[in-house]
């Protein structure tokens, strides 16, 4: 018996450490590592099972090729020499009519490691000269909103709640989205730390709050400025703080004039009486702290909304204090190197840039000149995980399109692919992980051998590399050779990483980063003006609002105005993180979807009343751009106006539904923007 040390894949916060146990190359046991300091010795409730996942008999075990028509389901097998082949022929024929530009890759969240993710997205795709991903689906707008106003994501350790006296969880469901910070959140809370949960929808979390407060979707950054507007009022605001550390206070000031609780009342549809006493609240218990994700970033103010609320703990000068400021992401106490991780330099000039979200519209001919001729997907399944499906579908329908997926299962992706290729788990394949909920650095080392045929990402990488005839040395390293040469030439530059080394890491397994344990003590923000810039000269520079604001939420629901789609009859539909699944991944796992329940939408009574809908119904959503069948669930734990469905359905989901359109900031994804009709079946 063998005892391997991973590490979760999974696109959570928590990145946790795990053991697999391994008897004669056959796993036997996988559990949580009892020394990794942020999983503690348990697993959330969707890894647990995860030999189900890694022996499902579902894997897929060889290349296939399509015969018959796109989607039709008819596969022949063929040999792996055979299926690089002929991407090779396809591509050497894209490449001669129309550059290298024709061919797109399309990776996200399938695993979130530096070998088999980020390295695999940058440099055979940069050294072939393909069209560049924009990575915006997830957070895009608030990553670059936080990176705008305070420099980078610092986020505090999980630990740091045991000296919050209030904690404010804000369009965040840490419950089921980053379930080890909810032990710490509970220690907290014995001690009498009050939790305001401020989420459209009653979720896990809220149960388990001191006051929940339900705003309509998207009107968050409203909230934040009527938040402030009020601490100004009151005379409540830290001025020493703000002069010392913030630029463009003043500004801001002005600007909260718009922001009266009255005028944020009718935005956010809360009582004025609430506003007022969070307000009151916030500003008079110290420290407290906000802790988000990027639910609450995904509509079209995402990124002002993530502005908005990087000011309060400016405001209240809660910043670099114990137990107070903000938990976003601990993502940039290390990035790679990005030389490193991509050899741009040595690579032809970057191809054009194709917004992830906007995938299908691109397939349709948004992009053109040249047209996108071939796709490349990995570690993604954009037919189920991108919004606006059926564009992306139609897009993928396209007989001149040659697709190529590489996946564990057969998605609603891969089922429309000319290629499959067989891909490995987390358990046979060697990477290294950097957490963004937490400053750990973890290896994973392959437990057992790939089923029958399956290859990772980073080995189809170098096929592709051997096919397409590139000889340079960083093409061609082992997964252990790119994890020592990112790291030392990251170490270089951040002392986080002093003395980290793969031979540490392969011998420790997890080791803490060196950071400090309150981020931004010393006052020093790594902005342009090395403050807190709550007026932002860089986003004015790029025609954007260089303050705070709130400028609506709007979706169409892509309908035209033809009698179908009453307007008084809108609903607007959230689809949060499922409780059961990552994203689409997991989702497939028998036992994970019957704890999840068959595909359903939350519904408040009255309008279920309105359209004679009861409990266990099947319904309808749907709007101009598709539809989706769901079960009704009739409950309070919406608000009125609001339904709410789980993202990550195999099958068709209710991004058939969702908008494409893009954010404020960063091409950020709006699935939470969605103007939805509902129908009983
Ligand atoms: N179990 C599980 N865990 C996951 C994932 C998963 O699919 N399942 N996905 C992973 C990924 S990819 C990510 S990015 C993170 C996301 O982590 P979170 O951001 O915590 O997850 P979401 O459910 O997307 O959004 C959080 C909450 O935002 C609420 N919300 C939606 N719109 C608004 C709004 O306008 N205002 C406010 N105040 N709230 C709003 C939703 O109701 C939801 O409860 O989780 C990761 N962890
Ligand atoms: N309606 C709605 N939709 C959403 C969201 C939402 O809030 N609402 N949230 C969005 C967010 S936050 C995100 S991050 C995206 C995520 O969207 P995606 O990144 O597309 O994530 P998944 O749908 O989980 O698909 C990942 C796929 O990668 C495969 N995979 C796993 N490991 C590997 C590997 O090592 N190699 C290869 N080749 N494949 C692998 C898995 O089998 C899985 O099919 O979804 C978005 N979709
Ligand atoms: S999904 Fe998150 S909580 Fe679950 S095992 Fe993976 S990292 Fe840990
Ligand atoms: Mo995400």
């Amino acid at each position: 018996m063998k005892k391997i040390y991973g590490v979760c894949p999974h696109d959570c916060p928590d990145t946790c450490g795990f053991i697999t146990e391994v008897e004669n190359g056959r796993a036997r046991k996988l559990y949580a590592n009892p020394e990794h300091p942020v999983t503690d010795g348990w697993l959330c409730a969707k890894v647990r099972p995860y030999l189900n996942h890694v022996y499902h008999p579902d894997r897929l075990q060889y290349p296939l090729r399509r015969v018959g028509e796109k989607g039709g389901g008819q596969w022949q097998r063929i040999s792996w020499e055979e299926a690089i082949g002929e991407i090779g022929e396809r591509w050497w024929g894209i490449i001669a009519e129309y550059g290298a530009e024709a061919i797109l890759p399309y990776s996200y969240s399938g695993t979130l490691g530096l070998v088999q993710m980020a390295v695999s997205s940058g440099r055979f795709w940069n050294r072939l000269g393909a069209s560049q991903l924009q990575r915006a689906i997830c957070g895009a707008a608030g990553e670059f909103a936080v990176t705008m106003t305070l420099g980078g994501r610092f986020a505090p350790p999980y630990t740091a709640v045991r000296y919050s006296k209030l904690i404010i969880i804000w369009g965040h469901n840490p419950v089921s989205t980053a379930p080890h910070f909810m032990p710490h959140l509970a220690a907290a809370r014995r001690d009498g730390c009050r939790v305001v949960v401020i989420d459209p929808r009653r979720t896990r979390t809220a149960k388990q709050a001191t006051w929940h407060i339900a705003p309509k979707p998207g009107t968050d950054g409203a909230l934040a400025l009527g938040l402030a507007h009020i601490i100004v009022r009151e005379g409540w605001q830290d001025e020493a703080f703000l002069a010392a550390h913030t630029v463009g206070w003043p500004e801001l000031r002005r600007r909260l004039d718009d922001y009266p609780s009255q005028r944020v009342a009718a935005i956010t549809g809360l009582p004025q009486s609430d506003i007022e006493k969070l307000a009151r609240m916030y500003a008079q218990t110290r420290p407290s702290l906000i802790k988000f994700a990027d639910g609450v970033q995904r509509n079209p103010n995402g990124g002002q909304t993530v502005r908005a609320i990087c000011a309060l703990p400016a405001i209240t000068g809660q910043y670099g204090r114990p137990g107070g400021g903000l938990m976003y992401t601990a993502s940039d106490f290390v990035r790679w190197d990005g030389e490193a991780v991509g050899k741009r330099s040595q690579c032809p000039p970057g191809g054009r840039r194709v917004n992830m979200n906007r995938l299908g519209a691109a397939l349709l001919g948004e992009v053109s000149d040249p047209p996108i001729q071939s796709l490349f997907v990995f570690g993604a399944n954009p037919a189920a995980s991108a919004p606006n499906t059926g564009q992306v579908i139609a897009g993928l329908r396209r007989p001149d399109l040659f697709t190529v997926v590489h996946e564990l299962f057969m998605t609603d992706t891969a089922i429309y692919a000319d290629i499959v290729l067989p891909a490995t788990s987390q358990l046979e394949q060697t990477d290294l992980h950097k957490a963004y909920g937490h400053a750990t650095l973890a290896y994973n080392a392959p437990a057992i051998p790939p089923p029958s045929e399956c290859k990772s990402n980073w080995q189809v990488m170098r096929l592709l590399v051997a096919e397409m005839g590139f000889t340079e040395p960083w093409l061609r390293q082992s997964a252990d050779e790119v994890i020592a040469e990112v790291l030392a030439a990251t170490a270089v530059h951040n002392p986080a990483l002093k003395g980290i080394t793969l031979e540490r890491l392969q011998a420790e397994h997890a080791i803490p980063l060196n950071v400090p344990a309150v981020p931004l003590a010393n006052g020093r923000f790594p902005t342009p003006s090395g403050k807190i810039e709550l007026y932002s000269q860089a986003l004015a520079d790029m025609r954007l609002d260089p303050l705070p604001g709130f400028a609506g939420v709007f979706d169409d629901g892509g309908v035209e105005d033809d009698g179908r789609f009453p307007p008084d009859e809108t609903l607007n539909l959230i689809s949060p993180a499922a409780h059961h699944f990552v994203s689409s991944s997991l989702a497939n796992q028998a036992e994970l979807r019957q704890r999840e329940g068959e595909p359903f939408v939350e519904i408040h009574p009255d309008d279920a009343a309105r359209q004679g809908i009861v409990d266990g119904d099947a319904v309808m959503v749907v709007n101009g751009r598709g539809q989706c069948q769901l079960i009704a669930q009739v409950t309070d734990a919406v608000r009125p106006g609001v339904l709410a469905s789980p993202k990550g359905y195999w099958g068709g989901n209710v991004n058939q539904t969702t908008s494409d359109a893009l954010a404020d900031m960063a091409g950020q994804s709006t699935f939470h923007s969605n103007r939805v009709w509902l129908r009983k079946l």
